[in-house]
């Protein structure tokens, strides 16, 4: 355990020879992490936690320097999804807190895998409420939002702390967990002896959960009795890992599969099993669904209603059992890790397990083929100025011949376009607005999933959702990251056409100053800018910008009427509700 200090001062010069060595809280907490693997953490610094980024520096960890906490703490969390491994944010106490909470909660809601570490001001003046410097009760704010939160009082506890923290996070279902480090433990010295035995490396931190050999025959039964089954892959699903199993078992199902927007990809998009193309089809029309890793949340219209169609019988594989009936009643939940879940229906499934009826996967390749000539036609239209499907058909065919790239995909529109217009054919790595539809996680996740793959990212953002982090344009180019952000820019918040009705001269909600050049925002920090109106000059932009290995910016001018309200999602607007009623 290195380095340490050595107290010579105190050694008197008799005792010259006893001389004590001691480490502190600052040394335990890097080596703590480095003790666990942990080689990164994303943050921003100020007291009480300056020395401390340093020092991890210093002993070999990356600190990754961000200009605002959630946006390393959304680094974080996406490093902690495609590894398995908890990503680290560090922030200083009470305002820098509250802004890595958001992205704690953000994780947590995801199932990301994450821990917000932050200093926070002495415990006796935040208790008496007596106005310390950034005072803040920071544990108990963090309970409510995180999957764990502990408090570390004692240097000789920092080890354990670390070990609870990295296994709350990790193990069952993933989320984010909180660590306060209060200022003065920092500086609390331990004999040297005494601090290295005091760590603690978490043995088998995320252990396999074997699913109950009578659910899974459950299970089994179930999808056998099918007539027109379904198989919907979430975002547990990539992170499992467990990528040619779960092919081997859509493929030796025949099942048709939907992949929710971040399992696109665990399968190649083009997978003639993929039923994405026949999405409202195959929800209305399946009668037995197997939820693989996917919550029946507000993106799966919580398995009811218009959406779904005729009553339907659900298998749900999770490793949350309190999951399991959570908005309909699921007839055969399997409970354990997806790995062992998968790899126990396939074992159960032995040589001669049926193919579906093939009047079911005639009529959805019918559908698939109707609507994806429909799109193909809309997508091949060139109109100007350039449109959202313009715009994303370039994308689209550039990132084809790059499967290995990154992409990061937020706004309205652009998201709800983006996520069915470009294809992904390896898995991990689309990252997107998530659970939350949240804005804002655009420049952290292409940070984040830039360091964590050492791969080139394409960040395509909506011009009101990269306004979220942007500034983080400096950390791109600073830590030269070979990022390529594709500004929507249709000169505001869904549109860029909202008028205000008053005659005041204040701009409308929605609108934002025409014709913005954000090309120029990079060129202040040495990266590149292009400023681009047709589909054919963003197709030469972004291969140029690709090939660069450079930071570089793309601000594509789209129609500013192109837009919908809330791209998608405009019925659950309370106006467009009241008129349902
Ligand atoms: P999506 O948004 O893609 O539908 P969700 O985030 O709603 O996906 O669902 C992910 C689900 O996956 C969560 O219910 C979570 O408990 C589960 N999960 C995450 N990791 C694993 C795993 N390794 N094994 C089993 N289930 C997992
Ligand atoms: C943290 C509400 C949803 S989508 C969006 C906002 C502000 C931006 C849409 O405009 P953009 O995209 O990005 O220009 P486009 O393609 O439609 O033109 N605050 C947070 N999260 C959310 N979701 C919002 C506000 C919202």
């Amino acid at each position: 355990m290195t380095p340490v200090i050595t107290k010579a001062e105190h050694a008197t010069e008799q005792a010259a020879d006893k001389v004590v060595e001691t480490t502190d809280g600052m040394h335990l907490i890097i080596d703590a992490l480095k003790h666990n693997g942990i080689d990164t953490i994303y943050g921003l610094v100020g007291i009480p936690i300056t020395d401390t980024a340093r020092l991890a520096q210093a002993q070999g960890m990356r600190f990754i320097s961000f200009r605002h906490e959630q946006n390393a703490g959304n680094a974080a969390a996406i490093a902690g999804y495609m590894t398995q491994k908890p990503g680290i944010c560090m922030t200083v106490s009470a305002p820098g807190f509250l802004n890595g909470l958001a992205a704690l909660a953000n994780a947590t809601v995801n199932c990301f895998p994450m821990i917000l570490i932050s200093g926070s001001s002495e415990r006796e003046i935040i208790d008496l409420q007596q106005g310390d410097y950034e005072e803040m009760d920071q544990l108990s704010a963090a309970k409510q939002y995180a999957k764990a939160a502990y408090r570390v009082n004692k240097a000789e506890d920092i080890g354990i702390g670390v070990a609870r923290a990295i296994r709350a996070a990790v193990s069952g279902r993933p989320g984010g967990v909180y660590l306060d480090l209060p200022a003065q433990l920092l500086a609390q010295s331990l004999d040297v002896e005494r601090g290295k035995q005091s760590l603690v490396r978490v043995v088998d931190p995320v252990p396999r959960q074997i699913p109950a050999p009578d659910a899974v025959k459950r299970a089994l039964d179930l999808l056998k009795g099918a007539k027109r089954p379904l198989i919907i892959l979430g975002k547990g699903a990539a992170y499992a890992q467990v990528d040619a199993d779960i092919r081997t078992l859509v493929e030796k199902s025949g099942i048709p599969y939907l992949p929710m927007s971040m399992a696109k990809g665990l399968l190649p998009d083009t997978h003639p099993q993929s039923a994405a193309a026949a999405r409202s089809f195959v929800l209305a029309q399946a009668d037995v669904v197997m939820l693989i890793g996917a919550r029946l949340n507000w993106l799966l219209a919580h398995g009811k209603g218009k959406t779904w169609g005729a009553p339907k019988q659900f298998i749900q594989i999770d490793i949350s059992p309190t999951e399991i009936d959570s908005n309909v009643a699921i007839a055969a939940p399997v409970i354990g890790d997806i790995g062992s879940c998968v790899v126990a229906l396939l074992t159960g499934m032995g040589s001669n397990f049926g193919k579906p009826d093939t009047a079911w996967t005639d009529e959805i390749a019918e559908r698939k083929n109707k609507n994806m000539a429909k799109m193909a036609a809309t997508l091949d239209r060139d109109s100007s100025p350039m449109n959202f499907h313009g715009a994303l058909r370039a994308i689209r065919d550039v990132l084809k011949t790059r499967p290995d790239i990154n992409l990061v995909n937020e706004g309205a529109n652009t998201l709800d376009f983006g996520r069915s217009i470009i294809d992904m054919f390896e898995p991990r790595k689309r990252f997107d607005c998530g659970t939350w539809g949240i804005m804002g996680i655009g420049m952290g996740y292409a940070i984040g999933a830039a360091i964590t793959s050492g791969l080139p990212v394409v960040a395509v953002e909506g011009d009101s959702a990269f306004g979220f982090s942007g500034m983080e344009l400096e950390t791109i180019c600073r830590y030269q990251l070979p990022i390529v952000t594709v500004i929507f820019n249709n000169n505001g918040v869904y549109k860029g056409s909202d008028v205000n009705p008053s005659g005041t001269p204040d701009p409308a909600p929605c609108s934002f100053v025409k014709g913005a050049r954000y090309d120029k925002m990079i060129e202040a920090f040495g990266g590149i800018g292009y400023n681009v109106a047709t589909p054919a000059e963003l197709t030469k932009a972004l291969v140029e910008a690709i090939a660069s290995g450079k930071p570089a910016l793309i601000n594509a001018a789209i129609d500013e009427t192109a837009g919908t309200e809330s791209g998608r999602l405009t019925s659950l607007n309370p106006q467009s509700t009241a008129t349902k009623k």
